[in-house]
């Protein structure tokens, strides 16, 4: 009887927990809702064809919700069938059953992570995670055309100050096609230690502090610490100091606004960039510099007055200059 053989049809299961896109050789779980008067469940797997038709591509009879199956590219369509095989459709033909709604997903080729390429001088240190090579002054339109580019993917910057170069501290973070976060590298420009990309008095000053043990090298990020050894001997010292303060008067002669193309074929410019190689590797941070011998107070106290001074001096001939230019 009809109303009999409904009532011992199972209700209709299903499909749960599929995504819409898996990448090629990735298994995809099977699971799917238990369903009344149901004595055992298949699992039919189907690709589709370019005409938009559909093929048969995987089938389990007597599944289980868990079944785990990886497939190739492609399009496809997923579907479980619930049975009783204690009773058979009205025509005979088949055991009472229903099947599910399709389930549709796609399956793409892995898409490789982006990654960042060094060009014209750059360098990426993956152990340290820092970016060195950058010619000082660089902004973020000069580090994306002449010094490294990505490669399927993204980038974003966070910049250690108002002024938004690319100076030592920049984050330089790299997103996938999907906007995932998968690398944040360090912008170390030797010599600068306050994230403007450019080495002055200011930064001489900030050396000069580590240098004479005022301030602690913990106080310091590890771009920061890197910046400081200017001259690249593994060491923190009045040599940095001194090589940083003679960049600083150079620096007093370069328009700081001028675009890089300018820049590059001015002489003073030039000779400020030879000062300081920013091409040598980066000490590891698991071979730290030695830490300076610190100096007797008094000549600390000494050694600060003079710095200061020089700082003075350093922005009143800045200040000389913007009048008179
Ligand atoms: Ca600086
Ligand atoms: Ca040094």
């Amino acid at each position: 009887m009809p109303g009999c053989l409904e009532c011992s049809r199972p209700n209709k299961p299903s499909l749960v927990g599929l995504r819409d896109f898996y990448e090629e050789g990735e298994t995809v779980t099977f699971n799917w809702t238990s369903t009344t008067n149901t004595t055992h469940y298949n699992l039919v797997i189907e690709l589709r064809n370019d005409d938009g038709s559909y093929r048969v591509i995987y089938r389990k009879n007597y599944a289980a919700s868990g079944e785990v199956v990886s497939f190739g590219e492609g399009y496809y369509r997923a579907s479980v069938q619930s049975y009783n095989s204690n009773c058979w459709e009205a025509d005979g033909s088949d055991w009472v059953h229903i099947i599910s709604d399709y389930s549709y997903f796609q399956v793409n080729k892995p898409v490789n992570p982006p990654v960042l390429i060094p060009l014209s001088g750059a360098a990426i240190n993956s152990q340290t995670r820092q970016i060195t090579g950058l010619t000082a002054g660089g902004t973020t339109a000069t580090f994306e055309q002449n010094c490294v580019t990505v490669s399927g993917g993204s980038l974003e910057y966070e910049y250690p100050t108002a002024k938004q170069v690319m100076g030592t501290g920049t984050k330089v973070k790299v997103y996938d096609v999907e906007q995932q976060l998968v690398d944040t590298y360090t912008v170390v420009i030797f010599g600068d230690i306050d994230g403007d990309s450019w080495y002055d008095g200011t930064d001489a000053y900030f050396v000069s502090l580590v240098a004479n043990g005022l301030i602690s090298q913990s106080a310091w990020t590890a771009a920061q610490l890197a910046a400081c050894d200017a001259n690249h001997d593994g060491n923190i010292d009045a040599a940095d100091v001194a090589l940083i303060e003679r960049a600083g008067l150079l620096l007093n002669d370069i328009d700081q606004t001028a675009s890089h193309e300018e820049l590059e074929t001015n002489s003073v410019y030039l000779e400020y960039c030879s000062l300081i190689d920013q091409t040598v590797e980066i000490i590891e941070p698991d071979q730290p510099a030695e830490p300076a011998e610190p100096r007797p107070a008094a000549q600390n106290i000494l050694a600060w007055f003079r710095n200061l001074f020089i700082i003075v001096l350093n922005w009143i001939y800045r200040i000389f200059n913007l009048q008179t230019a």
